[in-house]
């Protein structure tokens, strides 16, 4: 089974997977409906899909099976309550997985039929993160004017910056580039990565 905790890709040296977010929404910013009422959670291959995903606070999160065999889902949050629930195999309708609160730091989710199967899930109280693709980009949408700082997160590495300073200008869009050398991935062994590139925009 693949190690998915550190994936990069090979050509333009982007990581998947790193967290980008507010820890707290902006100054007079007004939680509304989330975008989406509901996220997928899937599991294919023995794999979760996504390996990390964004879930706001209020929004459901359905957790399906692609798989022939049965898994079990297995969250560990610090603020909300734990689910811990078997997935029947091929179940496309899902289990439903609702989280109350906002958690700090994306927390963990396991299978604990198939010990390699990790994921990563990040609960905030507004849509304001976003996590990179297999190219390391990302985007957030909707920032209002003004300065903002970033938590970035690796599952390897932990912090990767704990406030990313970006200002986005009134009607402007801001695009940035955020790297960070392999000494940050130092206990990973195998292809060490150079840099981490994803760009921010809105
Ligand atoms: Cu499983």
């Amino acid at each position: 089974m693949p190690d998915e905790s550190l994936v990069v890709n090979s050509k333009t040296k982007g990581i998947a997977n790193v967290f980008v977010f507010l820890a707290k929404a902006p100054a007079g910013y007004k939680a509304g409906k989330p975008e989406n009422a509901e996220v997928v959670f899937d599991q294919k291959g023995c794999q979760f899909l996504p390996h990390g995903l964004c879930v706001q606070v209020g929004q459901m999160v359905r957790v399906l099976s692609d798989d022939a065999v049965p898994h079990n889902t297995h969250t560990f949050p610090l603020r909300n309550a734990g689910f811990n629930q078997t997935i029947s195999p091929n179940d496309r309708k899902g289990v439903e997985l609702k989280y109350s609160k906002a958690e700090k730091l994306p927390i963990e989710v396991k299978c604990d039929f198939h010990t390699w199967m990790k994921a990563y899930h990040l609960i905030l109280d507004h849509p304001f993160m976003a996590v990179t693709d297999a190219d390391g980009r990302f985007e957030i949408k909707g920032l209002p004017a003004g300065k903002h700082e970033f938590i970035v997160w690796h599952e390897k590495k932990g912090y990767l910056d704990r406030k990313y300073s970006v200002e986005i200008k009134k009607g402007g869009d801001a695009e940035v580039e955020l790297k960070y050398g392999e000494k940050n991935f130092a206990s990973f062994e195998g292809p060490r990565p150079k840099s981490i590139t994803v760009s921010l925009g809105n």
